[in-house]
């Protein structure tokens, strides 16, 4: 039922799941295994009406729809008894109806997407099942913007199914959350917060653990004793992402794992797309736009095949790259100050409201032009022949506000991209780590390789990190930063030139 139906009459087989006799009519509490809802009949003011009808009948009833303080809800003009196979029969087609995945076709043409169909209609499914299950699903993502609008599109599709499941809109807050995740894979920290909400909602015995979908992450070795941690107590994980990984210790821990980097593809094909795909086959997400805004936040290349068909569905919404760009920018502002909190309803705010973005984008705009003045000032270039090496110490300009260490990192690229023709080697250097932002065209490095050779080179640093194979994050103990960091610097420069 929608707001289009008021005023329509309908004959539904249903449950009665509750009478309530108030001092006007008589209020039933009808289930027709698609959704709940109220349906009320009056003889005379406080009187039963349909005194046959009891608690737990089934019945057929036509009833006229109308709207009562903003919910829908039926006035029965007819009411009888009627056998419960009937009933039995509609739960049965209704239940395979929602857990049916969206025979659609996806947005992009793409050889990646096309293989990974079996991928995505399995965690369609696994989605569908746990709303028509109860069982409270949670979106962990990436805390930028790309995470921020793969993880959007997923709750655009799976809220409404929510509502429908339970007729009202209390139960999409009881079954449904989105949480940012601060560092760049799915930490022990994150997954003891999920683990203490598992283990106190395991005390209602009604309760199945909930459904995990993380988003713009979770393809790493790091992101391993987390997951085990879920699974200890029963939750079904889905892993959204785009990040490369030497080897794949993830796939035998989770239900589904969608990663181009298993299909034969790379990171161009970002969470965004890949969530925007997923959502169209759960419900019909509208909201394309999101595909190509999160393309933009992870600077794929506009030419990129995929990039290139999500780019003309944004414009067909409104949305040119250079809207999508500076979008981004403000998500990436909001991100950093809504840290771990959901915050739904001022998310909402942020995609929907285009005078709160304005403003939150001249205020990061400012902050960056601020922060771009004093990198200038003291970064210190070396131009080593075929390339150029830029470093950049943090510590010693991050003022405890926005722009982050990354995004420092990020915008110091983009500024001396416009400067220089040169292959650009990018160093953000804080006390137990370095950021890293390498040119597009420099396909010779890969910063995975570069840290298996330090973990084998300083056994004694903890070396850990990850990311894209040319913007990426390494981390190691502080004790190590200056060898780490001296080895670093070597070999880029022995990196051949790209042809
Ligand atoms: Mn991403």
């Amino acid at each position: 039922m929608t707001k289009e139906d008021v005023g329509k009459t309908v004959r539904v087989v249903a449950k009665i799941e509750n009478i309530y006799q108030t001092s006007g009519p008589t209020i039933f509490w009808l289930n027709d295994g698609a959704s709940r809802f109220t349906a009320k009949a009056f003889l005379r003011p406080g009187t039963r009406a349909f005194p046959e009808v009891e608690k737990n009948d089934t019945v057929t009833a036509v009833l006229r729809i109308q709207e009562y303080e903003n919910n829908l809800e039926g006035s029965i003009s007819s009411m009888e008894k009627t056998n419960i196979e009937l009933f039995d029969q509609q739960m049965e087609q209704q239940r395979l109806k929602r857990l049916s995945v969206e025979q659609t076709a996806f947005l992009a043409e793409s050889e990646t997407l096309n293989a990974m169909r079996g991928a995505f209609e399995n965690a369609a499914r696994l989605i569908k099942q746990a709303i028509v299950d109860n069982r409270t699903i949670i979106i962990r993502h990436n805390a930028d913007c790309d995470g921020y609008s793969g993880a959007l599109a997923l709750e655009r599709s799976i809220v409404p199914l929510i509502k429908e499941q339970h007729g009202d809109s209390f139960n999409e807050w009881r079954f449904f959350r989105r949480l940012p995740s601060k560092a760049p894979y799915y930490t022990i920290s994150d997954s003891f917060v999920d683990v203490v909400g598992i283990t106190n909602e395991m005390l209602r015995k009604d309760q199945s653990p909930p459904l995990f979908i993380i988003v713009d992450t979770g393809s790493s070795e790091e992101d391993v004793l987390g997951m085990c941690n879920l699974r200890m107590f029963g939750s079904p994980i889905i892993v959204v992402n785009h990040h490369g990984f030497i080897q794949d210790h993830v796939t035998a821990h989770v239900d589904v794992h969608i990663n181009p980097y298993l299909f034969g593809g790379d990171s161009s094909l970002t969470a965004s797309m890949l969530s925007v795909e997923l959502s169209r086959m759960v419900n019909k997400m509208e909201h394309v736009y999101l595909a190509a805004l999160g393309g933009a936040g992870d600077k794929v290349n506009p030419e990129n095949k995929e990039m290139a068909h999500y780019l003309q569905l944004a414009q067909a919404q409104g949305y040119g790259l250079d809207d999508l760009k500076k979008f981004a920018l403000t998500i990436d502002f909001a991100a950093y100050y809504l840290r771990m909190m959901e915050g739904r309803a001022l998310v909402n705010e942020l995609f929907n409201n285009k005078e709160l973005r304005s403003l939150w984008h001249t205020e990061a705009e400012k902050r960056i032009n601020e922060v771009l003045h004093v990198v200038e000032h003291y970064i210190k270039l070396d131009d080593i022949g075929n390339k150029i090496i830029a470093q950049i110490d943090l510590h010693k300009i991050y003022r405890g506000e926005f722009p982050s260490y990354g995004k420092i990192t990020g915008k110091t690229s983009d500024m001396l991209h416009e400067k220089h023709q040169k292959p650009l080697y990018v160093l953000g250097v804080a006390d137990d780590m370095i950021i890293f932002r390498i040119s597009r065209t420099e396909t010779q490095f890969s910063l995975r390789e570069l840290i298996d050779a330090l973990k084998k080179e300083f056994p004694h640093a903890a070396i850990s990190g990850g990311g894209h194979e040319r913007a990426g994050t390494l981390r190691c103990v502080a004790a190590a930063r200056d060898e780490v960091l001296a080895f670093v610097r070597g070999w880029i420069e022995k990196v051949p030139a790209s042809s």
